[in-house]
């Protein structure tokens, strides 16, 4: 199962785990009370024929999907090179919201998502293959490759594949952070 704790705040290598000492570890039940984020597992072999996973694209209008792999050397995304590697790994590396859920699938590999907590501590999640994540719109996160580097993770979205960032500040006044606020009390 994914395994979640308190980042320690510091600002070296961000590929490092980055716990506390000791560790302050989250559940998946508290990811979901506290801030929202959903955790499932799946069978990666299996998943396209998964009842449970057809099911929940289907409740939750997921029709489309694409494949993206996030290494150490390149970023590509359904078999196209990222023509700028730097320019996309920084916007995944910094803190941002996306009006609409993320929902990501880890089919091979593993990485980092760190999430803000109500209190704007940062939550780091450890994914690896078969984890299945959704994260609402509104909250702010950011994404790593751990040391092993690799990560190839399917990507749902409910019409054509759209996919906005707003980083923070500016995401503090969309509407999607202001409703995320009201809901998961935030305290900032
Ligand atoms: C995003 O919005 O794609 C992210 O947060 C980065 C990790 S998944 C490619
Ligand atoms: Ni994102």
């Amino acid at each position: 199962m994914v395994r979640a704790w308190y980042h320690d705040g510091e600002a070296n290598d961000p590929s490092d785990p980055h716990m506390l000492t000791p560790g302050q570890f989250l559940s998946v039940q508290q990811l979901k009370d506290e801030i929202g984020v959903e955790l499932m597992k799946f069978d990666a072999a299996t998943l396209d024929t998964n009842v449970e996973y057809l099911s929940l694209k289907k409740e939750r209008g997921y029709s489309v999907e694409d494949y993206i792999i996030i290494c150490k050397d390149y970023i590509d995304i359904d078999s196209r090179l990222e023509p700028d590697y730097n320019k996309r790994m920084k916007i995944f590396n910094s803190e941002h919201l996306h009006p609409d859920e993320e929902i990501r699938f880890v089919s091979a590999g593993s990485g980092f998502f760190d999430m803000r907590s109500r209190d704007d501590k940062w939550i780091r999640l450890e994914l690896s293959q078969g984890d299945l994540m959704i994260i609402p719109g509104g909250v702010y996160h950011r994404f790593f490759l751990d040391h092993k580097g690799y990560v190839k993770l399917r990507r749902l979205f409910s019409e054509e594949p759209s996919w906005v960032a707003f980083h923070r500040p500016e995401g503090d006044t969309h509407t999607v952070r202001q409703k995320y606020i009201q809901d998961h009390r935030v305290m900032i």
